[in-house]
């Protein structure tokens, strides 16, 4: 099975790393979305990290195949259909959003107690 899953992974965490670490138990291949910076404008987040940055984490972990930019929400039917994938998995902050896609959706449980967020904050603290 080819699982899809997409995020920003700002200041990337063991939230991120046990979600990934999941999805790609559920099959053989995973494939990985990155927020752009210009996407999560769109999305209305910003960042302690720039893109490159992020990437650069997801593409060193041993749990993801294939790593591409998400630059817009409309873009995951074509990555379905581009890279065959039979389920596309997130955190259950996501749930019901996605469920429209043309192929499996399932939402894991978020780790507790951890988010890019609350280490934004500590961080600007720190400056
Ligand atoms: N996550 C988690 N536990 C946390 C924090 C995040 O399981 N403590 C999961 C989220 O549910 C998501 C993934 O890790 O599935 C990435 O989280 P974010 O980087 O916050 O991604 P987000 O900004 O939600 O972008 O098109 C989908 C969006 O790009 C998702």
């Amino acid at each position: 099975m080819n699982i899809i899953t997409y995020g920003t992974f700002d200041t990337f965490h063991y939230g991120h790393l046990d979600l990934l670490s999941r999805a790609k138990s559920l099959g053989e291949k995973l494939v990985v979305g990155v927020s752009t910076d210009q996407f999560n404008t769109i999305k209305g987040k910003t960042c302690y990290f720039n893109f490159e940055k992020r990437v650069s984490w997801i593409n060193q972990l041993k749990c993801v195949d294939v790593v591409l930019p998400e630059n817009s929400w409309e873009q995951k039917k074509e990555d379905i259909k581009k890279y065959k994938i039979d389920m596309l998995v997130m955190g259950d902050d996501w749930r019901d959003k996605f469920d429209y896609l043309p192929c499996d959706v399932y939402y894991l449980n978020r780790t507790d107690l951890i988010s890019s967020t609350e280490i934004r904050n500590i961080l600007k603290k720190e400056v």
